[in-house]
């Protein structure tokens, strides 16, 4: 079934709702990444006690969609990472202030993309008898502000991806994936058993250079209004500086858009893990 589910979302992805919305068919992300872990893996208890008692879980989505108990074990949260195209690393590389226009439009166009596919998911899991819900099109997915964390939500797509064994957190507090930390991610949860993807790490910033030797520390110089220091990565800054950027983007770029991500280009793990100097 996970090889099934998987090779759904590739062919979907490689399909025309895929895209930029502008330069013919040009999609808006390269080929995903997609993995599983179980709705009672001990992590999605653990994101609850350490993010906030706001967190919902697995079989707490399920049943507010179905009305009824489920037992977690018997669930699986499907997880995928959208990772950006050469083309729009490529042009992102180059700006320093403002988002490329492919950027902006991988932020909207690309998340309706997401949005699709997350639905798209659920449609034909249904369509064979299972049920399921995708967290993040759930009427009860809102935004929370943790007391350990600040801005987080009832569910994070990087957390449920960290779960399914595709990826780290950096010090910008992105996911540095196999594919990199240029990418955008989603998440359906499934009443059926699919074997969990292995986690080939420890540690939830074993990918990142500065947080596990002290060197590389370049999504600092990256970031244009300082949010990511040693310390880590300043969310009520970053936050002022995405919204400064939603002038800028209907005024270049003609669409109601935003975005930085500046932190996710240009740097040793944008389109991978980076490797020890
Ligand atoms: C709120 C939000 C924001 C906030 C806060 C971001 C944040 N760090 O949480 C603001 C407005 C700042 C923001 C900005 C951006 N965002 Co935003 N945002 C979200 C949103 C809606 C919710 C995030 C959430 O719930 N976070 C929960 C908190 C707890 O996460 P956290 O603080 O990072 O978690 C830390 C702790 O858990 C800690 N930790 C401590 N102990 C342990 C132990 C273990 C075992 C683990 C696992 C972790 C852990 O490590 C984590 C990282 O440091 C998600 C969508 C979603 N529902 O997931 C998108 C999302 C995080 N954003 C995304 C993007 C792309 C952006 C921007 C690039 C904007 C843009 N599009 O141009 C910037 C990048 C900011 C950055 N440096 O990462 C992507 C991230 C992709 C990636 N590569 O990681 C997401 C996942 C959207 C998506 N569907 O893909 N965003
Ligand atoms: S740029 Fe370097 S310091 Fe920043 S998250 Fe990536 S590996 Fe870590
Ligand atoms: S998204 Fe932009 S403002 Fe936020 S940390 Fe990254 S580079 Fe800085």
């Amino acid at each position: 079934m996970g090889e099934w589910i998987q090779t759904e979302i590739k062919r979907y992805m490689a399909g025309p709702e895929n895209s930029m919305e502008k330069w013919g068919d040009e999609p808006a992300w390269a080929e995903p990444l997609v993995g599983f872990s179980s709705g009672a893996d001990p992590l999605y208890m653990f994101y609850k006690k350490d993010i906030g008692d706001f967190y919902i879980l697995p079989h707490e989505f399920m049943k507010h969609k179905y009305r009824r108990e489920y037992d977690p074990s018997q669930l699986t949260v499907i997880s995928w990472i959208l990772p950006q195209t050469e083309a729009t690393k490529q042009d992102h590389r180059k700006e320093t202030h403002f988002p490329s226009e492919r950027w902006a439009r991988s932020r909207i166009f690309g998340e309706q993309v997401n949005v699709k596919l997350r639905k798209h998911v659920v449609e034909i899991l249904e369509q064979n008898g299972y049920d399921a819900v995708g967290p993040m099109i759930s009427p009860i997915w809102k935004g929370a502000t943790s007391e350990k964390y600040g801005f987080a939500s009832t569910w994070s797509e990087r957390h449920a991806a960290y779960a399914a064994g595709l990826g780290t957190f950096g010090l910008s507090d992105a996911l540095i994936t196999p594919k990199g930390k240029a990418m955008r991610s989603g998440s359906v949860i499934v009443d059926a058993v699919i074997p969990p993807t292995s986690r080939p790490y420890e540690n939830h910033n074993e990918y990142c250079l500065f947080l596990m030797d002290g060197t590389c520390g370049k999504c600092i110089e990256r970031c244009p209004i300082g949010a990511i220091t040693e310390k880590g990565h300043n969310k009520v800054l970053c936050r002022k500086y995405v919204n400064m950027t939603r002038q800028y983007v209907p005024k270049h770029y003609g669409f109601d858009g935003y975005g930085c991500g500046f932190c996710q280009t240009g740097v040793p793990c944008e389109s991978g893990i980076p490797k020890k100097e």
